[in-house]
């Protein structure tokens, strides 16, 4: 997969995906991030790309010119399945969003920052909006960096056995079960009998109890009501 995000901030997202997963899922070549700097396509001699609001108020907005500049000729080089447009007012993304970005070739991410980008390039580039969660950041990099994380340790190939994405929360509309590594008492807190018991069925049993209770007590809402499928 291939996945260019545009963005004025470049930088913030260098430690965040030369680490773990997202280096290693790179190094591999499951997925391919490129940065863009949408300065790079301003034709003004400061190299603005920001605006005063038509109607006044405050808050600058992101100009439509070298967006529509950096997308199109983004777009002449590559087919995107998506253009995607990170915001507090797009889809609150969970893993089925995930999911399906997952199994994309192309993505483009836009990050939007200062007040919000010209609605003309939402109305004609973006084909989807994207929120990740109902707070509001500064702008759309760390988005971005949280977005591309949830889809790329999904495609095929970027996790092992030890970091399946199977037993991920939500992955089954669960959350998922407690988990212990040694030693088996500290302190005088134990671990629970059944996970030293060496019984794979009633450990395979306790862990989706214990994974129904977590859920019931802290997202009831993810129970019972016809979920929808994560694929
Ligand atoms: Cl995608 N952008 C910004 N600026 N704030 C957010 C967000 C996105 N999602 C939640 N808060």
């Amino acid at each position: 997969m291939k996945i260019d995000i545009v963005t004025l901030f470049p930088e913030m997202f260098e430690g965040a995906f030369s680490h773990s997963i997202l280096k290693r899922a790179q190094a591999k070549g499951h997925a391919n991030i490129h940065l863009h700097n949408l300065r790079d396509w301003s034709s003004s001699k400061h190299k603005n790309v920001d605006d005063y609001s038509y109607g006044g108020g405050a808050g600058m907005v992101m100009m439509v010119e070298p967006m529509v500049r950096c997308i199109e000729e983004l777009q002449s080089k590559t087919s995107y399945d998506e253009v995607i447009f990170l915001t507090p007012d797009g889809e609150l993304l969970n893993q089925k969003i995930a999911n399906q970005f997952s199994t994309k070739q192309n993505l483009l991410i836009i990050c939007g920052h200062y007040k919000g980008i010209d609605e003309r390039i939402r109305t004609h580039f973006i084909t989807r909006e994207i929120s990740i969660g109902d707070y509001v950041l500064s702008g759309g990099e760390l988005a971005a960096m949280a977005l591309t994380d949830a889809i790329v340790r999904l495609i095929p190939g970027v996790l092992n056995d030890e970091t399946s994405a199977l037993s991920d929360s939500y992955q089954d509309n669960l959350l998922s079960p407690p988990v212990y590594t040694r030693p088996a008492d500290f302190r005088g807190w134990k671990v629970p009998d059944v996970l030293l018991s060496g019984n794979d069925k009633e450990i395979a049993q306790w862990r989706y109890e214990q994974a129904v209770e977590r859920t019931r007590q802290r997202r009831p809402g993810m129970l019972g009501v016809d979920h929808e499928s994560t694929d």
